[in-house]
């Protein structure tokens, strides 16, 4: 049973988020996906989500390619989620290339090709201006 671990802030969910957690699901037999809490968000990007965590969460939960979701505390913390659920590989969008390659002693690191053009951030600024 290989499992994979991602974590993101999946914030106004689009396609971009379905087709990483899709593909991550794809290479292996399990997925677990941390969600970055709105406080971890808050310190990072300055502002709250617009969507809070709980519903981030729950939306996350009901995707078929996903099998397990917990709330990422600390962008410090990955080694020891890596740890706690057994991950053989870290999947994370090509934005974070280079990151997380310390991580691989510990499990395999692998970067997906984002999405091209979509982002929360761009469709928060359509919405503005419509
Ligand atoms: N993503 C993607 N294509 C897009 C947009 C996002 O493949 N067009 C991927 C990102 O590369 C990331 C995942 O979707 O792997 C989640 O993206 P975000 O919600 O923006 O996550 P982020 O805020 O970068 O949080 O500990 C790491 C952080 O929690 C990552």
């Amino acid at each position: 049973m290989k499992t994979i671990i991602t974590f993101g802030t999946f914030d106004v969910f689009h396609i971009g988020h379905l087709n990483i957690l899709r593909r991550a699901r794809a290479l292996g037999d399990r997925l677990v996906v941390g969600v970055s809490s709105d406080a971890l968000n808050l310190h990072k990007k300055a502002r709250l989500p617009v969507y809070l965590q709980d519903q981030r969460i729950r939306i996350i939960e009901e995707l078929k390619c996903v099998d397990e979701v917990f709330l990422e505390e600390s962008l410090e913390l990955k080694a020891d989620y890596i740890r706690r659920f057994n991950a053989q590989a870290l999947v994370m969008g090509d934005d974070w290339r280079g990151r997380f390659d310390h991580f691989s002693p510990l499990c395999d690191v692998v970067y997906l090709t984002r999405t091209p053009t979509i982002s929360t951030t761009s469709i928060i600024e359509t919405i503005k201006q419509n």
